[in-house]
């Protein structure tokens, strides 16, 4: 019997042309089956990831390290005997397959990704990803050649665990960079661990309380969780001995905390296996629901236009017939060159009433699909009515506002080439998804 992961490869292959259909791209479409888990650090410039990723991995260092920005590119870090250095396309090729997901991102992020094979016996259990930080302004990624909040949304879904790490030297960028990253984040906030880092810098209790404070102010505006996720402080490197008035026991005692998060990371590639594959299903049904129901109306408009604009060329051809042939005074059902000019009369006005009506029905229909696109929410709310009576609907809604704009746009641009029996489809993805939990347990 297929395992987990392959049961939830089967699934994203059985779907992915009806998602396609409706515009629909899966956060993790292959899933590497008994891959190794992945943790991925970010943060603003100079954070200490480079330094915090040594440090795990304890012997010789393997990142560059420094004050001024360092990397410019993504690095994945993973295990091998032979130790070896891959850059660029080729880097791509090396990595499991689920990293294949990178692709799209073209040429540009390729040449900055980096694949170093390393002998250490923590990369059997982990693969790490190192980033290159955010530079001082929400604006920072404009002057990169590649799509850094799409590298990083995408590695961040591919991940199992997101570190992202605020350095308490710069508060001020804080706000940047939080804002630049939740927008990547969304639908992962579960992965994310938020670590306050070079904690070792702190002199006094009092600057101490300003970063953490700074920190909760912009967390707490930009996260979508209901609570404050729970903010690791922690320095790397060697242990050190605190200022006097300065007590780093309970930052030590993160230091081990966060070492021993990776021996549970085997639970937590599940988890995130588990989470995206039910978020993918459940928005793809959600999306479905919601632009079968546009397309549902957009069908009658179009269908009372043909019917209207039909009858009317009949009538209208049929009359100007009629007239022409009772002015020449010929009949229709006799053939002759004057009945015959009646007919050609009568189908010219029939299909210039058919030209204007279809004109009509193109205006009505690109009117009703903006406002169909307006009022995206209501049509949300007609279709998972049931939902809201069982109390879900919070749970609902969350997914909905990720996908809500982008569905909006599909029912007010995009060509719609749904499938037949989109019934029945969303059938049989409501049934994987509700089948996920179990498969996942049955497993276990
Ligand atoms: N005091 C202290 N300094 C640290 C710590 N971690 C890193 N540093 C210093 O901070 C500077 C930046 O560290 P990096 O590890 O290169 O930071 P980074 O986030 O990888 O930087 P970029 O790659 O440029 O984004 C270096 O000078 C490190 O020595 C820490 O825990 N405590
Ligand atoms: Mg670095």
């Amino acid at each position: 019997m297929d395992n987990f992961e392959q049961q939830i490869n089967k699934a994203y292959r059985r779907f992915a042309s009806v998602a396609q259909s409706y515009y629909y791209t899966f956060s993790r479409p292959s899933v590497t089956v008994g891959g190794t888990p992945s943790a991925i650090f970010l943060g603003n410039h100079s954070s200490g990831k480079s330094s915090l990723v040594n440090w795990i991995l304890g012997g010789p260092s393997v990142q560059d390290t420094g004050v001024a920005p360092t990397d410019d590119g993504f690095t994945v870090i993973m295990y091998g005997e032979q130790e070896e250095d891959v850059v660029g396309p080729a880097a791509l090729a090396r990595l499991p397959e689920e990293f294949r997901s990178l692709e799209p991102l073209g040429p540009a992020f390729l040449q900055h990704l980096k694949v170093k094979v390393r002998n250490r016996a923590i990369l059997k259990r982990a693969t790490f990803v190192d980033s290159p930080g955010m530079i001082d302004s929400a604006d920072a990624a404009a002057p990169r050649d590649y799509d850094f909040n799409g590298a990083v949304t995408r590695l961040a879904r591919l991940c199992d665990i997101v570190f992202f790490l605020f350095d308490p030297e710069k508060p001020g960028t804080t706000g940047e960079t939080v804002n630049v990253f939740a927008s990547c984040l969304k639908g992962v906030e579960f992965k994310l661990r938020v670590l306050l880092n070079k904690c070792d810098a702190f002199t006094s209790m009092y600057d101490f309380a300003r970063a953490y404070g700074t920190l909760c102010w912009n967390l707490s505006r930009v996260l979508r969780t209901k609570d404050l996720p729970k903010i690791f402080t922690t320095y790397s490197g060697v242990e050190r001995a605190p200022a006097a008035n300065m007590d780093f026991s309970d930052f030590n005692r993160h230091r081990a905390e966060l070492t021993a998060s990776f021996d549970a990371l085997g639970a937590r590639r599940t988890d995130s296996v588990f989470a995206a594959a039910y978020n993918d299903f459940a928005c793809l049904s959600m999306r479905m629901r919601v632009v079968d129901n546009a397309a549902g109306k957009i069908r009658k408009l179009s269908a009372r236009h043909l019917l209207a604009g039909s009858a009317t060329a009949v009538l209208t051809g049929g009359l100007a017939a009629l007239a022409l042939a009772s002015a020449l005074d010929a009949s229709l059902f006799v053939f002759s060159a004057r009945g015959l000019m009646a007919w050609i009369a009568g189908g010219t006005v029939a299909a210039l009433v058919c030209l204007a009506s279809s004109v009509l029905c193109r205006t009505s229909v690109r009117k009703l699909r903006s406002a169909l696109a307006q009022k995206v929410d209501d049509i949300f709310v007609e279709e998972h009515r049931s939902q809201t009576a069982i109390g879900t609907f919070d749970d609902l809604s969350q997914r909905w506002n990720g996908i809500r704009a982008e569905t909006a746009d599909i029912i007010d641009h995009a060509p719609l080439a749904l499938p037949f029996f989109a019934k029945r489809w969303r059938a049989a993805i409501d049934k994987v998804a509700s089948g996920l939990l179990p498969a996942l347990t049955s497993q276990a």
